[in-house]
């Protein structure tokens, strides 16, 4: 039984302007901030924020609010939603004229949210309320983000087209290709249905893209556990079916925005110069030990390309990763920066025989110009040392963790 009426003046929440930063929250009794994205729900939103209210009523009274961000729909979904805004203070709306797109929309929402907890659900009923109780309880956990999702236990497609499945299916899979760190987090990195921790996104500036929220706050967001639990993903029974092939585009390129961003790209400029300098380093050995000692061809290559290794593992220790081993406790530095030197030594090295094996291929076995041969190979063994070294040698996070540890 929805609690009775206290009648107020309801205004439309003004818009967010600028980038998309979550700020800390303002104290208020606000536990709950659950964002429902609309667009043409006039069918369906009256009946869900009833029941929504009635659902959050019954275990957070007073410390809840239903942030309804609409994109200036032609049924006018917005005007249904402000009418109930003006007799249940809990409910919000905002109309959004000038920007579209869900993702963008749960975020200019969570911007002007006040709760602890921030959370996304659909407006047309393919999100049964159900979970939201247990979702609610698990984020009150250590779970930084409590996700509804489609592939696990207990969770099920109800009335789903195959086609719709198979989209979705590709789409994980695509997802655990581009963007491994990130989707291999959890079952259903899709999903629109979820709950996140404020403190895990505040002051971090998301990049949204498209349809899909989670992924962003999985990449930039201070993520350390994701809980998920099983539902069962209904068919929408009311209202239009929304385009979908432009948005499956955005999210490829979603993924690879995200992953491009994720390198640390100001770290692998600091790699190139020392690799620069151990290849500097590399030839002049070689000239020395050619020139001044009487030492057989491969053993003074061998040597110079050792000697080569060391100087880059100096700086590379140093300068491109000095504030990463700095930040370990005095005692094990020594051993551990061993460790990081063996590391660097084998992969440097594993690197060389690929090299040279590389280059034999090419030349031999497709007749390519030695030279073209080298620098191809050069290319490939730069990408296997820098990918290798950065994951094993120094355990390199990724620039979204680096950016949100900074803020
Ligand atoms: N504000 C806003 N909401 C959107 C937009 N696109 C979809 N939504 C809402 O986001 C919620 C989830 O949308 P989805 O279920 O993923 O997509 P859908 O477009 O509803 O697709 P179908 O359910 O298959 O029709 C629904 O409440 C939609 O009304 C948009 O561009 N802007
Ligand atoms: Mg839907």
């Amino acid at each position: 039984m929805l609690r009775k009426k206290q009648k107020n003046n309801a205004k439309l929440l003004k818009v967010p302007k600028g980038e998309y930063l979550i700020n800390k929250e303002e104290k208020s009794n606000i536990l709950l901030s659950l964002v429902v994205p609309t667009l043409e729900e006039k069918e369906n939103i009256v009946i869900l924020l009833e029941r929504l209210m009635v659902l959050l009523d019954s275990k957070i009274p007073n410390q809840y609010e239903i942030i309804v961000v609409d994109d200036d729909s032609d049924d006018r979904t917005w005007q249904k939603v402000a009418k109930i805004a003006n007799d249940y203070r809990q409910i919000k709306i905002m109309r959004r004229t000038s920007e579209k797109g869900m993702a963008t929309a749960v975020i200019r929402g969570w911007q002007v949210a006040k709760g602890k907890y921030l959370g996304v659900m659909a407006g047309d009923f393919q999100h049964p309320l159900e979970p939201l109780l247990q979702m609610l309880s698990m984020i009150e956990t250590d779970a930084d983000v409590v996700v509804a999702s489609r592939y696990v236990r207990d969770s099920k497609f109800m009335g789903i087209r195959l086609q719709r499945r198979l989209i979705s299916k590709s789409a994980r899979i695509l997802g655990c290709l581009i963007l491994p760190k990130v989707a291999r987090k959890i079952k259903d990195p899709l999903s629109g249905y979820f709950l996140v921790k404020r403190e895990v996104l505040n002051g971090i500036t998301l990049h949204p893209l498209g349809h899909k929220i989670l992924l962003e706050v999985l990449a930039r967001g201070r993520v350390n556990k994701v809980a998920e639990i099983g539902y069962v993903f209904g068919a929408r029974q009311k209202g239009v079916r929304k385009a979908k092939s432009k948005s499956y585009m955005q999210y490829v390129l979603h993924l690879f925005k995200l992953q491009i961003t994720s390198w640390p790209l100001p770290r692998i400029g600091k790699w190139v110069l020392v690799g620069i300098s151990g290849f500097a380093v590399d030839m002049f050995m070689f000239f020395i030990l050619l020139q001044f000692t009487n030492l057989p061809l491969t053993l003074s290559a061998f040597l110079s390309a050792e000697i080569a290794i060391i100087n880059n593992f100096f700086w590379n220790d140093r300068w491109t990763f000095g504030d990463l081993a700095s930040k370990e406790p005095p005692l094990p530095f020594l051993y551990k920066k061993g460790m990081r030197f063996w590391k660097f030594n084998m992969i440097c090295l594993s690197g060389l025989i690929l090299h040279t094996l590389i280059v034999r291929w090419f030349v031999f076995d497709y007749d390519f110009d030695p030279y073209v041969a080298k620098v191809i190979t050069i290319i490939i063994v730069s990408i296997w040392n820098i990918i290798l070294n950065f994951r094993f040698s120094w355990n390199v996070p990724s620039q979204h963790e680096e950016i949100s540890r900074k803020d």
